[in-house]
């Protein structure tokens, strides 16, 4: 039997990819005027154990932040959702920030982990319903980035949505708009949305952060060259690539890149890709906000401010929003 790498502590809340589509996506990526490669694909076993190291690191401070923040606010927050909700968790990566609201939450009526994979799903669930007898779970297996529909036995109940880790902030602004528009679709009239958003800071601090002094966000990074080797036959060398993580101030977000250190021309299944020196594979994005600049998006998309909760350092923020009736 084989663990789903996400069960682990802190795993983000993204979709694991359909296996067919990594060599198209790679393909395209590589094959492209400016190299890229899409962040997804980072977590493969291997990425998310180098990702669950990055959450504990010095320099990362986006996870124990809004960790407290849910933990201090927790009172707060819950006091936003309607008696009897039915919370719908999109790409309900690990149950860590879940269990922290839930404490605050004892009049929840149903708990709605979504997820593109149904097996992860499953043993999530188990595991809830072991530590929550008394909380319906109703799992929903789906890509969280397209419209789906909830389980029938939660018409009538009001909703909330919950999307945590600041996921929001790898979708490009156009694309988090229509996210959380869809995010409105199906929570519909009324419901209430809690998100975790990342704030824009101090360049050192933000570049710190994706670029730690022990290297394994550049572990992580490089990990998804040797993925391309493992799972795609490709004969990249990996140490031929430097990890390079930068603050685009005029897009406000932090850039990852792979740049290769010399000229050359890796092969991936059959296919050539020729390199210069020093051009880079663009392969995160890490969109950061002010809390007024991330309202701007949100009310782009149909919701409107409720509330939002940061640390007293104004590193992280956590939002509750209303879909407009
Ligand atoms: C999981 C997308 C929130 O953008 O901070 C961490 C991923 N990349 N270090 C982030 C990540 C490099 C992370 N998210």
């Amino acid at each position: 039997m084989t663990i789903d790498p996400r069960l682990s502590a802190d795993a983000p809340a993204s979709p694991l990819p359909e296996n067919g589509l990594f060599l198209a996506d790679v393909w395209d990526g590589l094959g492209a005027r400016r190299k890229s490669l899409p962040a997804k694909y980072f977590y493969d076993a291997a990425g998310s154990a180098l990702f669950e190291k990055i959450t504990v690191l010095p320099e990362y401070y986006p996870t124990r932040t809004e960790l407290r923040i849910l933990d201090e606010r927790g009172p707060e927050i819950a006091a936003r959702l309607p008696e009897g909700a039915a919370l719908v968790e999109f790409g309900s990566g690990s149950t860590v920030k879940l269990r922290r609201l839930l404490r605050h939450l004892p009049g929840l009526s149903a708990y709605v982990p979504v997820d593109v994979s149904g097996e992860f799903l499953a043993e999530q669930a188990r595991v809830l319903r072991a530590d929550f007898p008394d909380l319906p779970v109703e799992p929903v297996a789906a890509d969280f980035t397209q419209p789906f529909t909830l389980p029938p036995s939660l018409s009538g109940r009001p909703l909330a949505g919950f999307f945590p880790g600041s996921t929001i902030g790898n979708f490009e602004p156009a694309e988090a708009a229509r996210l959380l528009d869809v995010f409105g679709r199906i929570l519909g009239e009324g419901a209430t949305l809690i998100l975790g958003v990342d704030l824009v800071k101090d360049r050192d601090v933000l570049e710190a952060a994706y670029d730690d002094a022990a290297g394994v966000t550049a572990a992580f990074n490089l990990n998804l060259l040797h993925r391309i080797n493992r799972e795609l036959g490709g004969d990249i060398d990996p140490a031929s690539f430097a990890h390079r993580a930068l603050f685009n101030e005029a897009e406000s977000r932090i850039e990852m890149h792979l740049v290769s250190r010399v000229a050359q021309t890796v092969r991936v299944a059959g296919r050539a890709f020729p390199f210069a020196e020093g051009e880079s594979i663009h392969t995160e994005n890490s969109c950061k906000y002010t809390i007024e600049s991330f309202r701007a998006l949100a009310a782009r998309a149909g919701w409107s401010a409720l509330d939002a909760w940061t640390d007293t350092d104004g590193l992280f923020s956590v939002h509750a929003l209303r879909r407009a009736g």
